[in-house]
């Protein structure tokens, strides 16, 4: 969609797009309020900004709408889509590191009580496998941090896939 779309949407269906980058309400809400935007790199800006300041809460909510990496998004909404995307690299993992991250994220929930969350596109399985031990060494407060990061680099690649200046064709901006 092309900026001025967006920032001409009503209210309530430009919320439907943002809580598809991340489903955490006050966010949607002060990113709707926040347009017109200029440029997406404007929107990026300050959807960035104030994705810095989410707090556990925050974190728990977007969760929800997560699969675990290795799990198949179902359905046929634009947030199971954009999942299916980002965790493309994974159809072709090797069956003993799909097995090693199935291991890890029952792991992770025993120990962080909440689903492993790492931004998967531009990573392989075996860089998330990697990432997962890693993260399993956190305690609970850099881990909630770096959850967080996770999850508004993801808002952030999906805001970025879905809006485009006006000067882009759609075609090129694929
Ligand atoms: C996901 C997802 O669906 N897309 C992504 O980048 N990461 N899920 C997850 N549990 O990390």
């Amino acid at each position: 969609m092309q900026l001025t779309e967006f920032n001409s949407l009503d209210p309530d269906t430009a919320a439907q797009t943002v809580a598809v980058w991340a489903a955490v309400p006050g966010w949607v809400d002060a990113v709707v309020a926040g347009r017109p935007y200029a440029t997406v790199d404007a929107l990026a800006a300050y959807a960035g900004e104030l994705a810095a300041v989410w707090s556990r809460a925050d974190l728990d909510a977007a969760l929800a709408h997560h699969p675990r990496i290795g799990e198949k998004p179902t359905g046929a909404g634009a947030e199971a889509a954009a999942s299916r995307s980002e965790q493309a690299s994974m159809a072709s993992a090797a069956d003993e590191v799909a097995a090693a991250i199935a291991a890890g994220n029952a792991a992770y929930e025993a120990r962080f009580g909440r689903v492993f969350l790492i931004r998967a596109a531009g990573r392989s399985p075996q860089e998330m496998l990697a990432e997962l031990h890693r993260r399993l060494d956190n305690d609970d407060s850099a881990e909630g941090r770096e959850a967080t990061i996770q999850l508004a680099e993801i808002a952030l690649l999906r805001l970025r896939g879905t809006i485009f200046d006006d000067d882009i064709e759609p075609e090129e901006a694929e």
